[in-house]
């Protein structure tokens, strides 16, 4: 969830802690009737001069006014305890605001006890920043300081200066922001960005793209392989609070994702993220909906996770063009859509939504006078996906009663509207999410892939004597997938004339997707 464009409780046109309290019977109210989402996350409520929208904290510890107040946390994790939801936080450890008293302090002067808490380095001999590597917005991601004359290094913005995860200091001051919310009841975190924590020893230059001749690589200073081993501190920490998790937003190939959960030992992270579905390794191009390039990744993800690790996709959050706009070409990204639902809520392992998702919410065309993303100038501006939610149809869209940060989108596209319409996208989510619920075979069962026609991405889920097969049909025009042995009746389609049963055969419409079972 991105709180500031959930629910705003006081017309000032931003999504607030109070809002969200107030909407938490559609996220689950223990009947069929709201989505019945099993945990919440919530990216930053820090205090924040709002450089990076919350990713550039002040304080660790607090909560900026214009969400609430750390009150409004215990209360929400209170009301979300009774619905049985877990409530996770989001930690920024890459980086600090530029605002942070730690950096004011690191950036005084040489000689000052916290100089070495963020990466500091001398201008190359010809005052030029001390490598190629380039900021993830653009840009160097060195910023020279007048005043010591020296650089900082910042991933991100210039705004956002990289700690220094070397120093044991660093390391201890972290860790204790983190127990802060777990001791207050907080079940866990997703931990930001948390593959860049440690960069080469030697700051050496990243390669270049294309055989040399391109872009430095920018994340040269991405997974580098000691990150790993600051990861599983990261993890005993948690584990000193049994039951919380901890969630990396991780980027990188399947090897590399397996790392993150600590290889084989399994003492890493609970979860890492798995964008696999979004975009190629490496975050260069958002991936086609395409049957065969969606069996090799998930191929080859499950394939790659230890043994007993569980994995973690999602086809949306706040960073990225959102699914049915990235696969609308043709006028079909809603059909597209309802189908990738039941593809990411059969797949086996956590499955992550983005608010929004389950209404079928498109990219907002944002006029150029009301961009706020800082990063779109070098990036894929992300305010497109980050307009607010919508509940219903009125002009404030029942997000606010004052003027929104961010435009509006369509309309029709609103909670009220589909949760009046048995058909909605909005009731498919509701459905798929029970039906997975019902299901061990679906929730925690084994996986595997089912051979058939290339443009069909089919697998079947098994517990015990139970199965449940997931087959999507990525061509616009019909396929047909034999049927694996046994007694087979659809559970749910992405249409209800997605798929239908002929004998030993399963037909799928164009685009279709369905959810089949037999014992
Ligand atoms: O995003 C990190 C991230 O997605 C990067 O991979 C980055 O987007 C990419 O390199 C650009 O091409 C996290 C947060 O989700 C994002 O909102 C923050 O802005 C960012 O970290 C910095 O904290
Ligand atoms: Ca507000």
């Amino acid at each position: 969830m991105y709180p500031r464009s959930f629910s705003d409780s006081n017309g000032d046109g931003i999504g607030d802690l109070p809002g969200l309290l107030s909407r938490l019977d559609y996220l689950n109210d223990g009947t069929d009737a709201s989505l019945g989402i099993d945990a919440l996350w919530l990216t930053p409520v820090f205090p924040s001069p709002m450089k990076d929208f919350g990713y550039d904290v002040t304080d660790y510890v607090d909560v900026d006014p214009i969400f609430g107040s750390t009150g409004d946390i215990d209360q929400l994790v209170a009301e979300c305890h009774r619905r049985g939801m877990p409530v996770l936080l989001d930690w920024v450890p890459n980086h600090t605001s530029d605002q942070h008293p730690w950096f004011l302090e690191s950036r005084s002067s040489k000689t000052n006890p916290k100089r070495d808490w963020y990466v500091w380095s001398d201008p190359a001999s010809d005052g030029s920043p001390p490598n190629n590597w380039p900021g993830a917005f653009g840009g160097p991601a060195w910023t020279l300081d007048e005043t010591t004359g020296q650089y900082y290094l910042h991933s991100f913005l210039p705004e956002q200066p990289d700690l220094n995860w070397r120093n044991p200091d660093v390391v201890a001051a972290m860790h204790e922001t983190l127990r802060s919310w777990l001791r207050r009841g907080v079940d866990g975190f997703r931990l930001d960005a948390i593959g860049r924590l440690i960069k080469h020893p030697d700051l050496a230059d990243a390669g270049l793209r294309d055989g040399g001749d391109g872009e430095p690589i920018a994340d040269n200073h991405n997974n580098y392989p000691e990150v790993f081993e600051t990861l599983r501190g990261i993890r005993r920490v948690f584990d000193e609070f049994p039951g919380t998790v901890a969630i990396g937003e991780s980027f990188g190939t399947p090897h590399e994702i397996r790392e993150f959960y600590g290889g084989a030992a399994l003492d890493g992270l609970h979860l890492a993220f798995n964008f696999g579905l979004i975009q190629d390794e490496r975050q260069r191009a958002y991936v086609p909906w395409d049957a065969a390039v969606i069996r090799d990744i998930v191929t080859r993800s499950w394939e790659a996770l230890p043994q007993g690790a569980v994995s973690c996709w999602a086809l949306n959050n706040h960073d990225r063009g959102r699914f049915v706009s990235r696969n609308d070409a043709d006028g079909r990204g809603n059909e597209r859509a309802r189908a990738a639902a039941l593809l990411l809520l059969g797949l086996p392992g956590v499955a992550v939504l983005y608010q929004g998702e389950e209404l079928g919410m498109p990219n907002v065309e944002v006029p150029a006078g009301q961009l706020q993303d800082p990063a779109r100038f070098h990036i894929e501006g992300r305010d497109p996906m980050r307009t607010p939610m919508q509940w219903d149809a009125t002009i404030g869209r029942g997000f606010t009663t004052g003027t929104p940060w961010l435009p509006f989108g369509p309309g029709e596209v609103n909670v009220a509207d589909e949760d009046e319409d048995r058909e909605s996208i909005l009731w498919l989510y509701r459905d798929a999410i029970r039906i997975r619920r019902e299901h061990p075979a679906l929730y925690e069962g084994d996986f595997m892939a089912v051979d058939g026609d290339t443009d069909v991405f089919a697998f079947v889920r098994r517990d015990g004597d139970e199965q449940v097969l997931v087959a999507v049909n990525t061509a616009t025009e019909q396929r047909t997938l034999t049927l694996p042995a046994g007694s087979w009746t659809i559970l749910l389609g992405s249409r209800s004339t997605a798929a239908t049963m002929e004998g030993a055969a399963l037909r799928l419409e164009g685009l279709g997707a369905c959810w089949a079972f037999a014992r």
